[in-house]
């Protein structure tokens, strides 16, 4: 695919911008050659800045489950802009916002409002440190929980895909008070909270993983979560920055029927302009400043505008009873399509799918955390990702990332992902 002017954006875009981008997974690196710069989206599709067009499966990391410029999120959006942008003070939306929240959501009992998901898990952790007067916090190998210090240890998304687990930059002493499990490991779980249990104040987990690629919890793993930090004292944190509003109204505590004690979400919350929040139980939420002594802040949370976004996006889904149902069943006319067009061309392909969210891995081992995710072929990933990529379908451009499938993406374009697919699975 000829792309001239997005060559010249990622030339500029370099000589500005470490990697010439604002986030790493951007870049290509994973892939080789020049990334995508997009100009406009509509629907399932991408726009780049020379006019080719793309079936995107990445759909921003996850907040457009509508499809992009969805007309009635863009209209709450332009409503919103003509009371100006930002207030710095509470407004109305706001108020909206978190009650839709509270409402989908009866293990949170109150909610903060921030500007990203590293925003959303970094205060969590913090309030249940707080909460519980203990250090420690568990993670698991390939969870990715945004940028934070503490989170940057095995790690998911970028970190895996660029082959450092584990960023510079993190002093050995904050490192040191973040332990790290394999996913889908009761028996490792079991073993580390009877010896050190005392010492942890939050255990996180992405309770369907995104950041391996989509690795699903195996039976009984999240129960035994729940089970082992409810018997220590452990603040049970389901990061959903990903699994909110994606496998169910309620997330994957209403779709797995768990109830954590924290709850991180993202990305579908603001409808693509920048929100998280973070939320649980009130005896948890009352420590967090001005009401409690956990101090959390941030000029734009709550704005206006991002919140209206939200808001259209949450009423949207609610107003269609068959949301879920509608959206899983593309989804599920995707993956077969996928593995029988890998199966006809004689591909060894793992796909990992739940919801509206998927991951071809190109292993013919069963993936079911980090390990075995790794015994995927990169290179082979990538090539069948420039293969897509020249038919005019945009994949995320790594092995471990979730692809999703919004709203938006017509059988039509579903049907042709699966023809093009085919025909790059035998080139393979
Ligand atoms: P943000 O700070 O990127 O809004 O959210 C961090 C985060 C927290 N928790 C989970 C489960 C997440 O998946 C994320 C962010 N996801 C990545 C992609 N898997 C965002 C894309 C990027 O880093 O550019």
């Amino acid at each position: 695919m000829d792309r001239p002017h997005s060559h010249t954006y990622f030339k500029k875009a370099q000589a500005l911008m470490p990697g010439g981008v604002n986030s790493p997974v951007r870049a290509f690196k994973a892939v080789g050659d020049e990334p995508i710069v997009v100009t406009r989206a509509k629907g399932d599709r991408l726009y780049d800045a020379d006019g080719n067009r793309y079936i995107d499966y990445c759909m921003s990391w996850g907040p457009m489950i509508l499809g992009h410029g969805q007309i009635s999120v863009l209209n709450e959006i332009r409503k919103a802009i003509r009371g100006g942008t930002s207030f710095g003070t509470l407004c109305p939306n706001e108020v909206r916002l978190a009650g839709l929240i509270t409402e989908a959501y009866p293990s949170i009992e109150q909610v903060r409002m921030v500007s990203s998901g590293t925003e959303a898990t970094m205060s969590a952790v913090r309030v249940a440190r707080a909460y519980t007067g203990r250090d420690k916090i568990v993670k698991f190998e390939g969870g990715y929980h945004g940028h934070s210090d503490q989170f940057l240890i095995k790690a998911g998304s970028g970190l895996t895909t660029l082959g450092t687990p584990s960023s510079p930059g993190v002093p050995a002493a904050f490192a040191a008070t973040t332990l790290t499990l394999p996913y889908n490991d009761s028996a490792a779980a079991r073993k580390l909270i009877a010896e050190q249990g005392r010492e942890i104040a939050a255990l996180i987990v992405e309770p369907v993983a995104g950041n391996i690629g989509t690795v699903l919890p195996d039976k009984g793993f999240l129960e035994t979560l729940r089970e082992l930090t409810a018997k220590n004292g452990i603040v049970l944190i389901f990061d959903e920055v990903i699994t909110g509003f994606r496998l169910s109204l309620s997330g994957a505590q209403g779709y797995f029927k768990i109830k954590p004690d924290m709850t991180t979400l993202g990305k579908i919350i603001g409808g693509g302009l920048p929100v998280g929040a973070y939320g649980g139980r009130k005896d948890i939420m009352e420590l967090v400043s001005p009401e409690g002594p956990v101090y959390q802040a941030g000029t734009l949370s709550g704005n206006p505008v991002a919140m209206a976004a939200g808001i259209a996006t949450l009423r949207e889904i609610g107003s269609n009873r068959q949301f879920y149902e509608d959206i899983e069943k593309k989804t599920r006319h995707l993956v077969y399509g996928l593995n029988d067009a890998a199966k006809l061309a004689g591909k060894r392909l793992t796909i990992n799918t739940i919801a509206s969210m998927y991951t071809p891995f190109f292993t013919a081992t069963p993936v079911r955390d980090l390990a075995s995710a790794m015994t995927s072929d990169t290179k082979q990933y990538a090539r069948f990702f420039h293969l897509m990529f020249e038919k005019g379908v945009y994949l995320p451009p790594s092995q471990f990332e979730a692809h999703f499938v919004s709203m938006a993406h017509t059988v039509r374009d579903i049907d042709r992902t699966i023809h093009y697919a085919y025909e790059a699975f035998r080139k393979l």
